[in-house]
């Protein structure tokens, strides 16, 4: 059968079922009106997707150099399919020194010479999606490596062609303005470069030059750089630090309102939305791919960069809720009160609401930037670890936004506590050690409270097997593994129709056959119950109750429903409860 003819058998069905599709929404658009969150978006596969985040570094080394590796995760695409996920991000995979491992890029057409080649890749695309998953790249473009050809070139002289691919203040102006930098010791982003006699700018840390979006031909290398991954087939990006990409090149003092919160200043750049509105026009527009953003910022902010009537990117990450519970003013120092679960809600409520108005959102409580979110989040005592690693999956599983899984979740990987500051690699920790030594502050306090929010905690490798190398590698990781991987591994929860593994699978394939959990209104019940999270996801006259006891203790839901005809969809215990009754970590839907 020839194209043409294919395609032409298929657009009468196509048809039918858009026609169908825009009767169901109709409906739904009825139902919706009762609730405050009128949910009524347009069907993608993009927010029905469930997406598994894989750390390349830390998945699957297949040369025993103690590195993870493209050919790694090769060898584990059925294992990802089993997981019943869509859609795969890749953290960065591209030519680095590895100063942030990967997001400093020296060559954006390359592969990291420790991942593999670019025939590595393509295997690894083709494999993916003749599996029918989706494959995300990082898209890391607020700014590149002090390797790049462009800012070696940039460095050597101010006439170099690529100066202006940089930020510099020319030194004869004296001392530049200050600029916050977040992996720079001294927290200055200006630094100085004797060949040109300026300073060059870098948010991040000095090996990590920001690109000047404000000039046209950087904007044209990195859209046609784009369009390099986009004709090879990927279906998105994830598109890292975004919101800094717009700078006020006139460097006006930093604004005071901002004091302590440089981000959301960095994040208000005067022509971002511009950039994101040529670049979706340039080059996203013309390929059937979705896009999600790391949006820092206020509901605002983010709104600007998912608003479909704006044609910029379709997702949005926020922070708001992960961020959640720290010490203000300190580098992630955990609160030792603990956090505020009621407070804690509303902020999804929120944003939950807003991004029902507006857009779309995502639903993730770990990735490569947070710790493993059993420690987090549950509870990773061995008592808890089971029920409330399969609580959170519940909760990521069950809200309303594209669900994000960070690999080894699925199996209830927790964090690995270094003692030792000597353990970690993560350059960010590194930076507030630093910091915080050169200060005279009180060292084991801080790395006391890095055991539960570090980044490394996220990054240690994949556990495959019990073995000491976790079936991860035969050399030496290059982070430390988890010593747990004697009892929390793949190889293990695999076998056991009980495993959180297995939960998380049953998990997945119920949010496939309800489209309620993907589509439907969302409702905060029992707002201010201190355990129970609590709520609704209606949708074309169908309801489900999510009932989510984040405590070790014994709590009760009253959301002032009557329970004595719910039907148990799944739950995290063995006998799970139906009259809201709810054990230590207990989690349930049901069907009202
Ligand atoms: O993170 C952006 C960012 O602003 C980070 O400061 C992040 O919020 C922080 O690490 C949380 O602890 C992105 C990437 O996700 C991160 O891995 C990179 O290190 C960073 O950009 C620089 O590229
Ligand atoms: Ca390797």
């Amino acid at each position: 059968m020839s194209m043409y003819q294919s395609i032409m058998r298929v657009i009468p069905l196509a048809l039918l079922l858009f026609i169908f599709s825009c009767k169901q929404s109709n409906e739904a658009g009825k139902t919706a009106t009762q609730t405050s969150t009128t949910a009524n978006p347009d069907k993608e596969w993009w927010k029905e997707a469930v997406v598994y985040q894989i750390y390349p570094r830390s998945f699957k080394d297949s040369n025993g150099d103690g590195v993870g590796d493209l050919k790694g995760i090769i060898s584990k695409l059925d294992y990802v399919k089993s997981l019943g996920v869509d859609m795969v991000w890749l953290n960065p995979i591209y030519a680095s020194p590895n100063k942030d491992n990967g997001y400093d890029i020296s060559d954006y057409q390359q592969i990291m010479k420790e991942f593999g080649t670019m025939q590595d890749f393509d295997t690894l695309l083709s494999g993916f999606h003749q599996r029918d998953i989706k494959v995300f790249m990082d898209l890391v473009v607020n700014h590149c490596s002090d390797q790049h050809e462009w800012f070696k070139s940039a460095r050597s002289s101010r006439q170099s062609p690529y100066y202006n691919y940089f930020h510099w203040w020319p030194a004869e102006k004296g001392k530049p303005p200050y600029r916050w930098s977040i992996f720079d010791e001294k927290g200055d982003a200006w630094e100085y470069n004797k060949a040109t006699d300026s300073y060059y700018l870098h948010y991040f840390a000095d090996a990590q030059p920001d690109l000047n979006w404000e000039n046209p031909a950087l904007r044209q290398e990195i859209y046609k750089m784009m369009r390099f991954w986009l004709d090879k087939g990927i279906d998105g990006f994830r598109l890292d630090a975004i919101a800094f990409c717009s700078k006020d090149t006139l460097w006006p003092p930093l604004p005071a309102e901002y004091d302590g919160n440089w981000g959301m200043y960095y994040a208000s750049g005067p022509h971002l939305h511009e950039y994101m509105q040529e670049m979706n026009r340039e080059v996203l527009s013309k390929y059937d791919v979705a896009t999600v953003a790391e949006a820092m910022g206020d509901v605002e902010r983010v709104m600007k960069f998912v608003d479909p009537a704006r044609k910029e990117l379709d997702m949005a990450y926020y922070f708001e809720a992960i961020d959640f519970g720290y010490l203000p003013k300190e580098y992630k120092m955990p609160d030792p009160k603990g956090y505020d679960f009621v407070k804690w809600k509303k902020i999804y409520e929120k944003w939950t609401e807003a991004f029902a108005k507006t857009g779309w959102g995502t639903i993730y409580l770990a990735n490569h930037d947070q710790p493993r979110m059993l420690t987090r989040w549950g509870n990773d005592s061995p008592e808890f670890r089971d029920a409330s690693s399969k609580l959170l999956q519940t909760f990521i599983l069950s809200m309303r936004g594209t669900a994000f899984t960070y690999f080894g979740d699925e199996i209830g990987m927790s964090n690995i506590k270094f003692e030792r500051v000597e353990d970690y690699n993560d350059i960010e920790l590194l930076t507030n050690y630093a910091q915080v030594k050169a200060k005279g502050g009180n060292l084991k306090r801080f790395l006391e409270g890095m055991k539960i929010s570090s980044r490394d905690n996220g990054r240690t490798p994949m556990q495959w097997e019990g073995e000491p190398g976790a079936g991860f590698t035969t050399g030496k990781p290059w982070l430390k593994i988890n010593p747990n991987t004697a009892t929390v591994n793949v190889e293990s929860q695999d076998k056991d129709p009980n495993s959180i593994l297995n939960y998380f699978r049953k998990m997945t394939a119920l949010r496939k056959s309800r489209p309620e959990l993907v589509y439907g209104d969302w409702d905060l019940l029992d707002d201010e119950n201190p355990s129970v999270f609590a709520y609704t996801r209606s949708l074309n006259g169908k309801k489900l109750l999510v009932l989510l006891n984040f405590k070790a203790e014994p709590a009760t839901a009253n959301t002032g429903l009557d329970l004595s005809k719910a039907k148990l969809l799944i739950g995290n215990y063995e006998t799970p409860s139906v009259d809201g009754k709810l054990r230590a970590y207990e989690g349930v839907i049901l069907e009202l």
